[in-house]
């Protein structure tokens, strides 16, 4: 912290979103609403309390499982078998693909990605106990409350998968499609149930001018 009044960025990341509780709230009811009402009986202010639970007052770097266990519990759901699309590296094709094809759900048609996708939070020991100005990336400091959350509910979602699997990859990324430390390399593929899961297929995308890795 520097002298009153003269706000010092700790962090390399985007802070806490502004308005963070009606934002996740509001996604909430919206989902179990309007979404995927089969999820209506979900208690959207119970999920936001656990999440709140989870990350204020604690120090942004020292998330734990113990922390976020609670709300993935309270926000779990099952995914139909055959349903479940993977991505690393292809966030806005995939979704502008299950935006008007309904065939396959990514972890951000799920509630706990839903709520989560694109938003920023970290806690602050101090007072008022959450950072808005900046947060840690990943490759800050790992365990960082963001990191934990997209870690375990993508374990979550890779675990509830069943059938036939499918995962859009990027064919255009140098070092290659397949990355062994994005969370689809080293926490989706590794959390699939063999005896549920029959196969997964890739779909290989790469930019329309290239390069084809
Ligand atoms: O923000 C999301 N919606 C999100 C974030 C993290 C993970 C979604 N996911 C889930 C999705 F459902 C995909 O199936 O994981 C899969 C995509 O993750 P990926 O790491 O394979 O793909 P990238 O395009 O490389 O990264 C997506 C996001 O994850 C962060 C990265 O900064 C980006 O915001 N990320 C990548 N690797 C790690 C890591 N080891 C990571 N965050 C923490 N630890």
């Amino acid at each position: 912290k520097g002298t009153p009044g003269s706000e010092v960025l700790q962090w390399k990341g985007q802070g806490t979103t502004k308005q963070l509780q009606e934002i996740v709230l509001g996604r909430c009811h919206n989902y179990i609403a309007i979404v995927n009402p089969e999820l209506r009986d979900k208690d959207c202010l119970k999920i936001w309390e656990l999440f709140q639970n989870a990350f204020m007052y604690k120090h942004p770097c020292r998330a734990t499982e113990e922390d976020f266990q609670p709300l993935m519990d309270l926000a779990r759901q099952s995914i139909p078998c055959n349903k479940s699309l993977f991505w690393s590296k292809t966030k806005d094709l995939v979704h502008r693909y299950t935006k008007t094809n309904r065939d396959f759900l990514t972890l951000e048609d799920t509630l706990l990605g839903y709520m989560a996708d694109g938003l920023s939070w970290c806690g602050d020991p101090s007072s008022p106990g959450v950072n808005y100005e900046s947060c840690p990336e990943w490759t800050e400091c790992e365990n960082n409350p963001s990191s934990m959350y997209w870690k375990m509910s993508s374990k979550m979602f890779a675990e509830a998968a069943c059938g036939i699997t499918q995962v859009m990859l990027n064919g255009s990324i140098e070092a290659g499609a397949f990355i062994n430390n994005s969370i689809f390399g080293s926490v989706e593929v590794v959390n699939l149930n063999p005896n549920k899961v029959s196969k997964m297929q890739i779909w290989l995308m790469q930019d329309i001018d290239g390069p084809q890795k």
